[in-house]
């Protein structure tokens, strides 16, 4: 029976409203859940955030070519918006409290949807102090090799975690701030507070325990992997105001991978990962045993981790205490590292100082005298290859985060290298890193220090393309 002209009519008007819609109606294919829990910590029972699936485990893990399609729903009893560290979605989508890109409202939704950049990235929330509350997960995504290879992989995410509110750590910081109580000035005072090797100050906070995959060395994640068998431990910093060494005990690997960036392997035991960095290592278990994978934060002997054990091994306890503290974290490493897949040869066309200071008589930190939300931005054109030179004035170190991109590490302290793309470098005390990028993803984005304390008092600023709307 041919249909009337009236049945075509409405048939066409449906089709069309339907192709109007249906991406407002659809249901992206992942959900993502910002939520609260309860965590024991060394017997005490701690509240924390969580950023977890509908299956309760932490995170996102893609398949090779799959797009991130989320829905985040804020269960979490407060306004959020969360960031996906590393990758290169617009920057609507970055997840950066912007005035054009507000919090998502307690028992609010909002969703996502770009082609991520495969490795090993990382979310948090960009609000307040969440970040501090564990309001952090693994990103891992895959490429074809990663998920086609015979390796097994092994997420290893690092917090530091304290009993105190982060609003009790940050006032602690501001107001007992002071040259008698903290001695960080570019006199070169003493510190007398934290921790300090040679003079600079290596630590804000002391952190009451450190995580490695939400658990102490008093009751360790326990990995089993065959005797032989490939490993690719995907080592993600997501503490606030800690850097570590990676101590790899009696096995040996290579650094693969830096900030989901695939790097020309690197052999070693020991690695250092500042705050928000990623590290891939490629192991194997030589033999039957058990095997811790620990890490040591700088200038302590305090440490966390994981163990590594063949099936039936017996897993002895490891002291979450080391015998000697460990050393500052450094660029040693950086040093070290060289791009699998470096930006294209190319003259930089700009290059933009970007001065690290502080004041701690104030506890407050500045990026080129600047202090958030008052910054000074930096002003970059799409098409552009765009150097930073990062200058370290200051007796702490800085982790540098830029969004949206990534960048080369071209010279440290004046030396150049061919180093690292990544997303996050550490600029140590009185040091000096340039890298460059190429501004290819116009938008505002956010480039500050990704210690915690150090960005919630001003060391933040902007990168701005002219004309975004
Ligand atoms: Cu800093």
């Amino acid at each position: 029976m041919k249909p009337t002209r009236r049945e075509i009519l409405i048939g066409t008007a449906t089709t069309a409203m339907l192709a109007a819609i249906p991406r407002a109606r659809a249901q992206p294919a992942r959900l993502l859940i910002a939520t609260t829990r309860s965590l024991e910590v060394n017997g005490k029972a701690v509240t924390a955030f969580a950023l977890v699936g509908p299956d309760g485990q932490p995170g996102i893990t893609l398949a090779p070519g799959e797009r991130f399609a989320v829905r985040l729903e804020n269960q979490a009893g407060a306004p959020t918006i969360v960031h996906w560290h590393g990758q290169l979605p617009d920057w609507k989508q970055d997840g950066f409290p912007w005035p054009e890109t507000p919090l998502i409202a307690a028992g609010g939704n909002h969703d996502y949807d770009y082609m991520p950049i495969t490795g090993t990235y990382w979310m948090h929330s960009h609000h307040e102090l969440q970040e501090q509350q564990l309001m952090t997960a693994p990103l891992i995504v895959h490429d074809q090799a990663s998920a086609a290879a015979d390796v097994q992989e092994v997420v290893m995410m690092l917090h530091d975690l304290s009993f105190k509110s982060p609003d009790e750590l940050l006032a602690a910081l501001t107001h007992n701030s002071g040259p008698m109580t903290r001695g960080m000035n570019m006199a070169g005072g003493m510190s007398m507070s934290g921790t300090s090797v040679s003079g600079a100050d290596l630590s804000d906070v002391d952190y009451d325990a450190y995580l490695a995959n939400e658990r102490t060395l008093a009751d360790p994640h326990v990995v089993r992997a065959a005797a032989g068998q490939s490993i690719r431990l995907r080592i993600i910093n997501g503490a606030s105001s800690t850097n570590f060494w990676i101590d790899l005990g009696q096995l040996s690997g290579s650094a693969i991978a830096v900030d989901g960036h695939a790097v020309m392997p690197v052999a070693g035991s020991k690695f250092p990962i500042a705050m928000a960095q990623r590290l891939d290592i490629l192991l194997r278990l030589p033999s039957a045993g058990s095997y811790p994978v620990l890490a040591q934060v700088e200038g302590k002997t305090d440490r966390t981790g994981i163990i590594l054990a063949t099936p039936g091994a017996k897993v002895g306890g490891v002291s979450a205490q080391a015998a000697t503290a460990a050393p500052a974290v450094d660029l040693s490493l950086e040093t070290k590292l060289s791009a699998a897949n470096p930006l294209a040869a190319r003259p930089v066309d700009v290059t933009l100082p970007l001065t690290l200071d502080g004041n701690m008589a104030k506890y407050v930190w500045s990026l080129n005298g600047k202090i958030w939300p008052n910054p000074d931005v930096l002003m970059i054109k799409h098409g552009q290859r765009v150097a930073i030179d990062m200058v370290n004035h200051s007796m702490m170190s800085h982790p540098i985060h830029l969004h949206g991109h990534a960048f080369q590490v071209l010279a440290i302290n004046d030396r150049k290298v061919h180093g690292a793309v990544r997303d996050t470098v550490l600029v140590p005390t009185m040091g000096r890193v340039l890298v460059a990028f190429n501004a290819d993803n116009p938008g505002r984005w956010a480039l500050h220090c990704h210690n915690l304390y150090h960005m919630a008092t001003g060391m933040v600023t902007e990168v701005r393309y002219p004309g975004i709307v």
